[in-house]
């Protein structure tokens, strides 16, 4: 049954419900400078506090070097981090780490490590990071750790051209240009990262929070060289992501602390874990450039992107890349072009978030269409009109796309007009009382591929029980996306049996085949189109069963909720068990994850801002959303309404943020501001009526997407209200009201 109201009720098991006897707990020393390195280390007297257990330190760690950024091919990340290292490239990091009977004995035996740090020069902004003579983060490292240039501290980069892009603005007859700035976001899932560790029979087995559970698997073989079939992983519900979970954050030093004392190991993260050490999403400075023609025809996109990787590259590369792919893809244009580049700092690091890099771009690049459409005077909507891709079009970053992106629907234009009309419907809401408030409206767009690009892969299985009942073997991870709802529904469907007949088996790498894990919007398109072809092959063999059974063809055979009925006789589900080779009866599906398709969603808002007080009020929000087919409308909805609500937080409060130091002021909730029930508006969604070629049922992943048009929509809005543009998230009550005071009026 749908796990709602065992949510709510606090009855859902989660990663650390469990009772494992004798069971030993992990504290970490964090390192109290932003880059040092161990001279020496004395762990006597911790050893000493009874009730310590062991004392871990680089000396007990892997020589292996991996990355805490977990891709189903693992190159796509550098190799600049192990277990324990020693050097220390930000406040906060792993110096150390203490096994003890409880959590407190652990915390005061950390206290009494002796620690001899050799204070290294440090580097915090990262344009300054990529100056001649700057701090080396990761020196020691050359470009065989998949470092794109260690000696400017540059851990990727892209500079790539389609056309002559300064030609093109030269001749322009309009041009948009400005420079905007991000800022770090923390997930604050409501489960902290955690990882219980223990042997049984004669395996390492891990419960851990995690999106990625084979990925994870088989990275830990790498790094302790073990066979990873002597390894499992596995998830209860994993009590949200976002994509800080697509990460190894403690199941190395849990691995590390049970295979060095025999026994149950846990490492639990704190709230002010996860905003201290935790990766965060990229901060990035973004310039845009559009030029056009003065029929409002797109002629240039330029990009110059500096994103902060922090101390360690994790999801960097493939952040950058990807930020800077669909949110440019989606314009025609005959001349683009890319500068950008991801840089270390000894700041903590940043990693994979919602959107992976779209919000951060399209937030500049709405922003600048946006400025375009004023200038050229019109219509925001019908600027995005006449210059987005259509089907027949390539989808162009710096070449036209020759990977398997296709549009295997398209319903962009869709969402366009039915987010215009209901922004010009409204919604009855006025602005409050008072000549200090101006209203304004504002949109923005997004698109996204349905998948990641080079595979992603699922392998499940679908058995019928004797009681007539099936189970999906599925390896992708619930992290609240709701995709046990989704599989179970395209099971019973291909089925045509009843949802409660179905039984969910995920997330666990002993249960299922194979799954590359629940990151990059694939729970519904990559293991929901596996498990609707396990279904499928399941519902072939029970009519093959019945056919031999009762000697009609196929065709004549009809699969029911109870048995399979050919002609006049219904063959029951037992029965075809029984008939079957060794009382079995399984289907199998996979998918490879190619070819990939597009997904979008609008944006639009009408708002209030406040000219004295700088105070933005939402009278207006709408989203339209191509999902395809929807398979459970009330589910996505409150997905949309999860990405949405997400999204204003980020664009209106929340940010992380450091002393300029190292040091992250914002531990706790009470400074990492959130948004409430009180500050989410109702949220009108729409969603087009299209068909996706390539997804199950024609549906398509709906997952990150919601969160990426919001920013620059409230941005536009905001500009429409009062006359001058944000450039800078958060969109704080006193930066906008600064942005007023500084300058009356932009036209
Ligand atoms: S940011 Mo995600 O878990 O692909």
């Amino acid at each position: 049954a749908p796990a709602g109201k065992r949510i709510v009720a606090g009855q859902e098991p989660y990663t650390l419900d469990l009772t494992t006897p004798g069971l030993l707990h992990l504290a970490i020393l964090g390192s109290p400078h932003a880059h040092a390195r161990i001279a020496s280390i004395d762990t006597t007297a911790a050893l000493a506090v009874p009730g310590v257990v062991t004392v871990l330190t680089a000396a007990d760690s892997p020589a292996v070097a991996f990355s805490t950024a977990r891709h189903q091919d693992r190159r796509d990340d550098p190799d600049d981090t192990h277990v324990l290292d020693t050097v220390l490239r930000y406040r906060g990091q792993r110096v150390a780490a203490v096994v003890a009977e409880s959590v407190r004995i652990a915390e005061q035996a950390c206290r009494l490590i002796v620690v001899d740090y050799e204070v290294l020069p440090a580097v915090f902004d990262p344009d300054a990071a990529r100056q001649p003579g700057a701090p080396l983060v990761h020196g020691d490292k050359d470009t065989s750790a998949r470092i794109a240039d260690p000696s400017r501290n540059v851990v990727a980069q892209m500079h790539e051209e389609y056309g002559d892009v300064e030609a093109a603005i030269a001749e322009a007859d309009v041009v948009a240009t400005g420079i905007w700035q991000t800022q770090r976001v923390a997930h604050a899932a409501l489960e902290t990262h955690a990882t219980r560790g223990w042997i049984e029979d004669g395996r390492l087995t891990l419960r851990t929070s995690s999106q990625v559970p084979y990925l994870t698997r088989d990275e830990i073989a790498h790094i302790f060289s073990l066979d990873p079939a002597t390894v499992r992983v596995l998830t209860a519900r994993v009590g949200g992501g976002f994509g800080g979970k697509q990460e190894l954050l403690t199941e190395d030093l849990v691995t590390l602390a049970v295979l060095k004392t025999q026994r149950p190991v846990q490492y639990e993260f704190t709230r002010t874990d996860e905003f201290t050490i935790t990766p965060t999403r990229h901060p990035m400075r973004v310039g845009a450039t559009l030029a056009a023609t003065a029929d409002g025809r797109l002629t240039a996109i330029k990009l110059d992107v500096l994103s902060e990787a922090g101390a360690y590259g994790n999801h960097s590369a493939g952040v950058l890349y990807h930020g800077c792919h669909e949110s440019i893809s989606v314009y025609r244009a005959d001349n683009k072009r890319v500068d950008a580049e991801a840089v270390y700092t000894n700041n903590l690091p940043s990693g994979a978030f919602r959107g992976y890099g779209l919000g951060q771009i399209i937030f500049a690049v709405e922003s600048a269409l946006d400025d375009l459409a004023r200038r050229l005077k019109m219509d925001p909507f019908e600027l995005r009109r006449r210059n987005v891709v259509v089907p027949g079009d390539d989808m162009i970053v710096t070449h036209p796309d020759q990977s398997d992106l296709v549009f295997g629907s398209y319903g962009l234009q869709d969402c366009l007009g039915l987010a215009q009309r209901a922004l010009q419907r409204g919604n009855g809401v006025a602005a409050p009382d008072g000549d200090q408030w101006r209203t304004g409206e504002g949109m923005a767009l997004a698109m996204i591929a349905t998948t990641p690009p080079f595979g992603h892969f699922s392998s499940t299985s679908v058995t019928l029980e004797a009681d007539g009942r099936y189970t999906v073997r599925v390896g992708t991870a619930e992290f609240g996306n709701g995709t046990t709802t989704v599989h179970t529904q395209i099971a019973a469907t291909a089925l045509r049996t009843d949802p409660t007949r179905i039984l969910i088996s995920q997330s666990d790498t002993d249960g299922a085949t194979y799954d590359t894990g629940a990151y990059a919007s694939t729970g519904s398109v990559v293991a929901g189109q596996a498990v609707l072809r396990a279904a499928l092959d399941l519902h072939d063999r029970l009519l093959a069963v019945a056919a031999a059974m009762t000697t009609s063809p196929m065709v004549a055979c009809a699969l029911t909720a109870d048995g399979v009925q050919c002609g006049d006789r219904q063959i029951p589900l037992a029965e075809l068990l029984a008939a079957s080779p060794d009382g079995i009866l399984v289907g199998h599906g996979s998918h490879s994850g190619t070819p990939r398709s597009v997904a979008f969603n609008v944006h639009a808002f009408r708002v209030a801002v406040n000219q004295v007080t700088g105070e933005v009020r939402i009278l207006q929000s709408v989203q339209a959303a191509d999902a395809g087919v929807i398979i459970n409308p009330e589910q996505l909805r409150g997905q949309l309404e999860g990405g949405i609500a997400q999204a204003i937080g980020s664009a209106l409060y929340e940010e992380v943020r450091l002393d300029g130091q190292g040091t992250v002021t914002t531990q706790v909730f009470r400074h990492y501001r959130v948004p409430t029930f009180a500050d989410v508006p109702l949220t009108e969604v729409y969603f087009a009526e299209t068909r996706d070629a390539l997804g199950p049922y024609g549906a398509k992943s709906m997952s990150e997407a919601p969160y990426n048009p919001v920013a620059p929509a409230l941005a536009n809005a905001i500009r429409d209200a009062v006359g001058v543009r944000p450039y800078r998230l958060p969109m704080t009550r006193d930066r906008i009201w600064q942005l007023i005071d500084e300058q009356p009026s932009a036209d």
